[in-house]
């Protein structure tokens, strides 16, 4: 019996680029405690080319709900392709989690194919929700978090809880098979892994100020050392990429891992997505061995801009002046140090452009293993300060939930023609400007050949700033999406 059917949409272009698809880890977390009580079956839409068939089976066994998850972007397209299925087969409600409408509850459970949305974390409430559900009769107030349009009141489910994470249980990896989901990462197949939500910093573009409402939680020492254990002995994974958004921030716990790891002889490669400037600043030579030595292998570090300016504009409370010293610190330990970038920001001139193209290039000259993300177009992102600004200053608010497919990489709206342009060329360019990043994700050996041959001018466009020509861009959709239509436009 099948009682919660949960549904992986595409991402996007990552799908096509990557050894393997990253581990559905909203959904799973998300379903942490209802797998306990609910039987539950996952189909992955990235996986799964009969997803469509495997879906209809399971919508014929009248489960509780069908869960989906959404980030800002072309994830919607494919999260709403799954709803409609859902719909046209059935009546079964269609539940959405995740960042978007996390960002956007009211607009988003408009939408004809959503039921029931939960904001912000998910496990504590998915739980209610499919309890009231499997009880029936309609009642679904008192969930804090949960957006739906079926009750016209549910002032108290606007409250959202934010979970403790030591409370929750390990995520159900089981739901899935491992084998599809380990990203290659230096050789070593990577398990995606969540010790902290949040941060507590104040950077006005973030969706942390909206989303975790400006508060870091995290699992403990012990509690994070006893999950990887588990998966290295019982899973035989021995490499982990750690998704928080700033993993640093108490230093004494990610030492007393650390510290674990060496101990226990795990000997794994780690990386970690979030670590602010300020952190690493904080950081002694001792203290960045033991990371060296416990398997840290890549860090990855929001610097956003190579203009004091518009740092300040952010209020990053950064100074390119620390971003250089911490490049050069690193330097002696074998670790990687992934800087991203954005463009487009409001008041952001070409000369501020132009100190981010240098501040790249001069990272890469002073660090061999500094590399570069693509240079990203800014979004304003509702509840953020920029937004806000942003909305002050002429932003074409978008209304519906499909007004947001075609925003990921690139949401300039609300910015002039010319300026959208130069963002978007310069993120193009700078997708090619990493060797070893392409080394360790682009499995694909033709896309790797013409990675190679296409770097130089790459470079060069992005040094000039010369994006006046570039059939390049055209191609790449040709090669990507060969049926003609951009993944971001809805049948
Ligand atoms: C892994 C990851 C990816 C994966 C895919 C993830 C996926 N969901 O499919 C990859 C690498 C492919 C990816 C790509 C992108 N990502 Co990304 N990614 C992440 C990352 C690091 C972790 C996501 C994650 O697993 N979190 C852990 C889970 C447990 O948290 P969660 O998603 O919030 O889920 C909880 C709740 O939302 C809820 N929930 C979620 N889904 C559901 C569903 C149901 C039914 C229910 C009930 C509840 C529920 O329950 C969960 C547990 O509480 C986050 C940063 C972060 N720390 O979260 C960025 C992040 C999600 N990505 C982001 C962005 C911008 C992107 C990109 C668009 C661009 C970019 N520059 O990277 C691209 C998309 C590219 C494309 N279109 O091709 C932003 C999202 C902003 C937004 N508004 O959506 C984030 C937040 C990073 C950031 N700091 O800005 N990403
Ligand atoms: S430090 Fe990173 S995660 Fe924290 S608010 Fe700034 S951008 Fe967001």
């Amino acid at each position: 019996m099948t009682e919660v059917i949960l549904v992986q949409p595409k991402v996007g272009d990552w799908d096509m680029v990557r050894s393997h698809p990253s581990l559905p880890l909203s959904l799973l977390t998300a379903a942490s405690l209802v797998s306990r009580e609910f039987s539950i079956v996952l189909i992955d839409m990235r996986t799964m080319n009969d997803w469509k068939n495997r879906l209809k089976a399971e919508l014929d066994k009248n489960p509780l709900c069908v869960g989906t998850t959404s980030l800002t972007g072309r994830q919607i397209k494919y999260a709403l392709e799954i709803s409609r299925f859902v719909k046209e087969n059935s009546n079964i409600p269609v539940v959405w989690g995740g960042v978007h409408v996390s960002l956007f509850p009211e607009s988003s459970v408009n939408n004809e194919y959503i039921d029931f949305i939960i904001q912000g974390d998910g496990e504590i409430a998915f739980l209610q929700l499919v309890r009231r559900l499997k009880e029936g009769g309609g009642n679904f107030e008192n969930i804090n978090g949960l957006w739906s349009k079926h009750i016209a009141t549910c002032t108290n489910n606007k409250k959202r809880e934010l979970c403790d994470l030591d409370k929750l249980p390990t995520v159900p990896y089981d739901l899935v098979d491992l084998k599809y989901y380990l990203p290659s990462f230096m050789g070593r197949r990577t398990l995606y892994l969540e010790t902290a939500r949040g941060c507590s910093n104040d950077c006005a573009f973030c969706y942390n100020s909206v989303y975790h409402l400006r508060k870091w939680r995290s699992r403990s020492a012990e509690k994070v050392i006893r999950d990887i254990t588990d998966i290295v002995h019982n899973r035989k994974i021995n490499s982990f990429y750690i998704i928080d958004d700033n993993f640093f921030v108490d230093l004494k716990r990610a030492r007393k891992i650390a510290e674990s790891i060496v101990d226990q002889k795990l000997e794994i490669y780690w990386e970690s997505q979030g670590i602010t400037i300020s952190s690493a600043l904080k950081m002694d030579r001792e203290y960045i061995r033991l990371l060296e030595k416990s398997g840290l292998k890549k860090v990855h570090f929001g610097v956003e801009s190579g203009s004091d300016r518009i740092l300040k504009l952010v209020n990053k409370r950064i100074s390119i002046d620390e971003v250089l010293q911490v490049n050069r610190k690193f330097k002696e330990f074998d670790i990687i140090l992934q800087y991203n970038f954005m463009s487009g920001f409001p008041s952001e001139t070409v000369n501020d452009i132009k100190s981010t193209v240098n501040l790249v290039f001069e990272l890469m000259r002073e660090n061999k293993r500094a590399i570069i993300s693509p240079i990203c177009p800014f979004t304003p992102y509702p509840g953020t300060k920029m937004y806000d600004d942003a909305i002050k200053t002429g932003l074409r608010a978008r209304e519906k939930l499909e007004d947001w497919i075609e925003s990921d990489y690139g949401d300039t709206i609300w910015t002039s023609k010319e300026k959208a342009r130069l963002s978007k060329s310069l993120f193009f360019s700078s997708m090619f400007l990493d060797r070893h990043r392409q080394k360790s994700m682009v499995q694909n050996n033709f896309l790797k050949l013409a990675i190679n041959l296409y770097r130089p001018i790459a470079k060069f466009r992005i040094k000039n700033l010369y994006f006046d020509f570039m059939p390049e861009i055209l191609l790449k959709e040709k090669i990507f999406y060969r049926n003609g239509r951009n993944p971001g436009t809805l049948k």
